[in-house]
């Protein structure tokens, strides 16, 4: 008996076996919970459909989630194949390598744009499209980060907009809480994935983790799927809005 049997759910940012949302769907999949999975493109299609596959999935789809047609069709699909959706995890952020690197100050336009469209208006774009499945509710569930809330070196137009993206996650839960769709983000902890491949000072930044954080010690992707888990279920019925740490306590220290 698994306390998401009988749910149906899509999750979008499965990149590889490190991912956060790998994390995530090993723990609903574990209680019960029947997963979609999108990708973006046949580089990433490579790694994600073994993976998907071996946690029994059958719906495997391309989405960029900067394209309203490609969001727009897999809810088609999703409506042909289930009819209905319970829960969605929408795990994707993106900004130009160069905007992490340079001064705040030297972000482009574009560069502003584009980490403000893939990484925030696509959670609105997928929480609309997936609202007529949503019949019975539902819950929504995003990944920020603490460089939403405090100025971090580096993250940058990225720290912005998951600062957009927490305020995103508010103005949904406020308009959908009366259909019953609820809608929570995660803020993790420094995690070593693809999207923190790269980053320069990332060991730098485990460091002071473990230092500073109360737990001495940096979070794991299954410590974010359990987190995960209780918000997509029926466990956290009555919230919504809400920005959750699971960071080993690093957000609440001030030195
Ligand atoms: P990841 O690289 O495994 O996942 C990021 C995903 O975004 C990838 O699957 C990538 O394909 C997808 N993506 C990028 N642009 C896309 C587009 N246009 N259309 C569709 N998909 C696109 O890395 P991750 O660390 O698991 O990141 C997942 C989420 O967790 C992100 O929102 C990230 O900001 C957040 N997060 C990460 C950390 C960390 O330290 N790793 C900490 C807190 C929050
Ligand atoms: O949200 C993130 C990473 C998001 C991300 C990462 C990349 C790297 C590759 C978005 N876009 C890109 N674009 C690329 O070209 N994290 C929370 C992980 C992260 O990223 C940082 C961090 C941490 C932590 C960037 C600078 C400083 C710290």
């Amino acid at each position: 008996m698994g306390m998401m049997d009988g749910r149906k759910g899509i999750i979008f940012g499965l990149a590889n076996d490190r991912s956060i949302a790998w994390g995530i769907a090993r723990k609903l999949r574990a209680e019960g919970a029947e997963l979609a999975f999108t990708y973006l493109n046949e580089v990433f299609e490579k790694r994600v459909r073994p993976l998907a596959q071996s946690l029994g999935s059958e719906i495997i789809l391309g989405c960029d989630v900067a394209k309203d047609a490609d969001i727009e069709s897999v809810f088609t699909e999703i409506g042909e194949r289930w009819g209905k959706l319970d829960f969605v995890v929408h795990s994707v952020a993106y900004a130009g390598r160069e905007e992490l690197r340079q001064p705040f100050h030297h972000t482009s336009r574009e560069g502003f744009r584009v980490a403000l469209d893939v990484s925030v208006y696509s959670l609105v774009g997928i929480t609309h499209a997936a609202l007529p499945l949503m019949k019975d509710g539902g819950s929504v569930l995003t990944l920020t980060y603490l460089g939403a809330q405090r100025a971090l070196p580096n993250y940058n137009v990225m720290g912005v907009a998951k600062a957009a993206l927490e305020s995103t996650v508010r103005y949904l839960a406020a308009e959908l809480g009366e259909r019953g769709v609820r809608v929570n983000a995660i803020s993790a902890g420094p995690i070593r994935t693809l999207a923190a491949s790269g980053i320069s000072n990332f060991s730098e930044i485990f460091g002071i983790m473990e230092q500073r954080s109360p737990m001495h010690r940096s979070v794991t992707q299954e410590e974010v799927g359990k987190a995960a888990l209780y918000l997509l279920s029926d466990l956290a019925s009555g919230v919504t809005g809400e920005i959750h740490f699971v960071d080993t306590g690093y957000n609440i220290v001030g030195l």
